[in-house]
């Protein structure tokens, strides 16, 4: 009995081992089949806010920090994350023309008539839905594929034309320029090419940091456009023991970063708002404000704009663009669209009943009688 019964363990442990040798192999298959790219940011190239609020804060500037040293806290803050992920947080870009670039690890495909990645920020409906949007601090996007090869931002860049273009003819400022200046621990002093001038006031007690971004020179310049102010003073509208003040910021329609909630539901965490945060990459335009005809884009960047401020003291300050995450909405869509682009199809999976002869890894003739990665014709394929 006892032998018996050792027999039947020792057959037990064999049939575990092989299930488990099994499942391992199946769940290596898995990973195998699993793309290796990610749909989120993959690095920041660029991080050069205007002043603000937010400013040396998200991220912290410390003392000694170089711009190298604030583009990592930025990707420790983004890079790889969803816009839900616990570790992810927001970056703040400052006043009007405040910027921030990033890349994917792949290039993402311009899709005919579909929105191709989306910008997560922090816009939310206002509470009393008096008004479309409420906290709409959008961002211009801006595309760039890298012409070059380089694997660097240093192509030329197109901007995503938004909403504002078709329904806000005439009050769109194109060609915009805003230069700030140093003024340590002030209120910090601006002027445009249009001749007007102001200052991005602090927000006190709430925000006591210096807003001027401490790694960057005195004199910083941005150029760009200059959106629609969508700031209403709807304080009249609310019951003053409610609030005394009820400033919203109107949303555009679509187009911009930062403009309209990342879910089309509060309640529920799966609904991404891909209408509404998403951009098509043929809304991309040249300096004559004509479509540009891109396949594929390598870069985003995205800049703050809009260029006004809360008249209520103390109360919002500056419209800044915050940004938390982006997303290609079509990843796989975007690997097949390289594959085809470039000829490589390592992708291509077969059966193998399919394939007589391949080499393997090592360079070997063989028949391929198990699933695994085999070269065939110099081109890597999958058996399963
Ligand atoms: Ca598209
Ligand atoms: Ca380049
Ligand atoms: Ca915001």
């Amino acid at each position: 009995m006892k032998r018996k019964y050792n027999d039947v363990k020792v057959r037990w442990v064999v049939i575990l081992f092989t299930i488990h040798c099994s499942l391992f192999t199946a769940s290596a298959q898995r990973m195998d089949n699993v793309s290796e790219h990610s749909k989120y940011i993959q690095a920041v190239d660029e991080y050069r806010p205007a002043p603000g609020q937010f400013v040396n804060d998200a991220p912290e500037y410390e003392e000694g920090d170089t711009e190298a040293d604030m583009i990592r806290k930025c990707n420790e803050r983004i890079a790889g994350k969803g816009p839900t992920d616990v570790d992810a947080h927001i970056i703040a870009l400052g006043g009007w023309g405040g910027y921030i670039t990033f890349h994917f690890d792949h290039s993402i495909a311009n899709l005919p008539g579909q929105r191709d990645f989306a910008i997560w920020g922090n816009a939310y409906q206002e509470m009393k839905n008096l008004v479309f949007g409420g906290m709409n601090e959008a961002g211009i996007v801006m595309v760039s594929k890298d012409v070059n090869g380089n694997g660097k931002p240093d192509d030329p860049w197109y901007e995503i034309s938004g909403s504002c273009d078709k329904d806000s003819v005439g009050k769109v400022d194109y060609g915009y320029e805003v230069t700030y200046h140093k003024n340590p621990m002030g209120n910090i002093p601006w002027t445009d090419n249009r001749g007007n001038s102001g200052t991005v006031d602090r927000i006190m007690p709430w925000h006591t940091q210096e807003y001027y971004p401490e790694w960057l020179p005195d004199g910083l310049t941005f150029q760009g456009t200059r959106l629609p102010d969508n700031m209403v003073d709807l304080s009249k509208e609310v019951d003053s023991n409610w609030s005394a003040w009820y400033y919203v910021l109107v949303g555009f329609a679509y187009g911009y970063a930062d403009n309209l909630p990342n879910f089309t539901d509060d309640a529920d965490a799966t609904s991404y708002n891909y209408e509404g945060c998403g951009i098509d990459i043929s809304w991309a335009v040249d300096d004559e404000r004509q479509p540009v005809n891109l396949d594929f884009i390598d870069f985003v960047r995205v800049y703050t704009g809009l260029n006004q401020k809360c008249p209520a003291p103390n109360w919002w300050g500056e419209t800044s663009t915050e940004i938390i995450s982006a997303e290609d909405i079509h990843l796989e869509a975007s690997l097949d669209a390289i594959r085809q682009a470039t000829g490589i199809r390592e992708d291509v999976r077969w059966k193998k009943e399919e394939v007589t002869t391949a080499h393997d890894l090592q360079g070997r003739k063989v028949s391929p009688n198990r699933r695994g990665f085999y070269i065939q014709n110099r081109k890597k394929i999958i058996i399963q």
